[in-house]
């Protein structure tokens, strides 16, 4: 009897644990009321996050931030400004986005937002893409909408894929290099965003934890693309170069955490 008593105390501990862990997750992170299905994983230890995912940007006044602008002239202007933020546990980024060049296309239309991370800070190992970045190469890559129908703001909650292949090849090269560690929708991230005028701002978080071998030195770039894929910005990004009739190629982003 003591036996079977211990036992379903340990049980209903456990289940306690789950939903409570459940809970906290929730409140902490996904405070824009618009996701009430997004259940992260997390915890009751987490100190209190510097950046809250709210759709309020004045928390990220508050914390040192690696940054990058357009600069005037770009083609690919669909982003004009990223900051980067990282503790123990969280990678977060703020966007500005141009607001006439968000694709909002009615009931059917959504917004994919894509990062590439560099994960051991190494551009000689991962995959590349040498038409946005280089030199640089990454070894994992979330993707996940920031908007839905009808131009709705959603939570990014992006799916996490890695890159299986040989160090710098294209990414897009070989499809079977591709794997997906997690689904999107999985509970990765969460993103809050308004618009602002004619900006967009966005506000994001993605558990590092779901991010194999996240090093102390990262690099990233991110892009922005409209419901086809067809990418409509990115950042960091160069000049414009009037010769070559292309934006100019520039590094990814470094990050210390
Ligand atoms: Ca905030």
């Amino acid at each position: 009897m003591k036996k079977v008593l211990k036992f379903t105390a340990a049980a209903i501990m456990a289940v306690c644990a789950l939903s409570c862990t459940k809970d906290n997750g929730d409140d902490n992170k996904v405070n824009n009321g618009k996701d009430d299905e997004q259940e992260q994983p997390g915890g009751d230890e987490t100190p209190a996050a510097a950046i809250t995912i709210d759709g309020t940007f004045s928390d990220w006044d508050a914390v040192e931030t690696v940054d990058a602008t357009a600069p005037a002239g770009v083609i690919q202007d669909g982003i004009s400004k990223v900051r980067v933020y990282g503790d123990d546990m969280y990678l977060y980024m703020y966007l500005e986005m141009p607001l006439d060049g968000f694709t909002y296309d009615g009931a059917d239309g959504y917004v994919p937002l894509s990062i590439c991370i560099d994960t051991d800070g190494n551009p000689d190992t991962g995959a590349t893409i040498d038409w946005m970045w280089m030199p640089a190469a990454f070894e994992a890559i979330l993707q996940g909408n920031i908007a839905g129908p009808n131009s709705e703001f959603v939570s990014f909650n992006p799916g996490v894929t890695v890159w299986t292949g040989e160090d710098g090849m294209g990414y897009w090269d070989d499809e079977s290099a591709h794997s997906q560690l997690v689904a999107e929708g999985s509970g990765v991230g969460a993103g809050a965003g308004v618009a602002d005028g004619d900006i967009v701002k966005y506000e994001l978080s993605i558990i590092k934890e779901f991010i194999p071998e996240m090093g102390s030195t990262i690099k990233l770039g991110v892009y922005l693309s409209d419901k086809s894929w067809g990418e409509t910005g990115r950042l960091p990004i160069g000049e414009h170069d009037s010769e070559a009739g292309s934006d100019t190629i520039v590094e990814m982003l470094t990050y210390n955490f």
